[in-house]
């Protein structure tokens, strides 16, 4: 009886951070980040999983950086993103901020949107990456 009790009580311990840590790193995919943040998918067009990320945020290794419900990892796998409109992201080809890069900023009005990253040749690509506030923002 004690032992059901406290299975209970450590489930309901386990399950309330868990809930935390996904809410925080799945936005809805329809809203729109805040002037401070940038949201990444690893579908194009917004879809599948998400993450979301704030000024002076980097991630030096995507291979550390699990997809939900799943083995896979964010390594090579953003396909689309959306910057707000005080931020930018610097992409990176390899992890530790390696290879090719490229800058995404938004123009201090509109949030920037790009539906395909492989359009531009930076679909599977992403390694590593650092978000921070653009010229507009300062
Ligand atoms: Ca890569």
């Amino acid at each position: 009886m004690g032992t059901a009790r406290t299975h209970v009580r450590l489930l309901a311990m386990l399950a309330v951070p868990a809930l935390v840590l996904v809410m925080h790193r799945q936005p809805a995919c329809a809203a729109d980040p805040s002037y401070s943040q940038v949201f990444l998918y690893e579908h194009t067009s917004y879809g599948g999983a998400s993450l979301s990320f704030t000024y002076d945020q980097d991630v030096a290794d995507l291979t550390k950086w699990r997809l939900p419900n799943s083995k896979k990892n964010w390594n090579d796998v953003i396909s689309s993103l959306k910057v707000g409109k005080f931020a930018k992201i610097t992409l990176y080809q390899h992890i530790n901020y390696g290879g090719n890069f490229v800058t995404i900023t938004a123009d201090g009005q509109n949030v920037k949107n790009q539906p395909n990253l492989h359009s531009i040749g930076w679909g599977d690509y992403v390694s590593s990456f650092r978000v921070r506030m653009n010229e507009y923002g300062q």
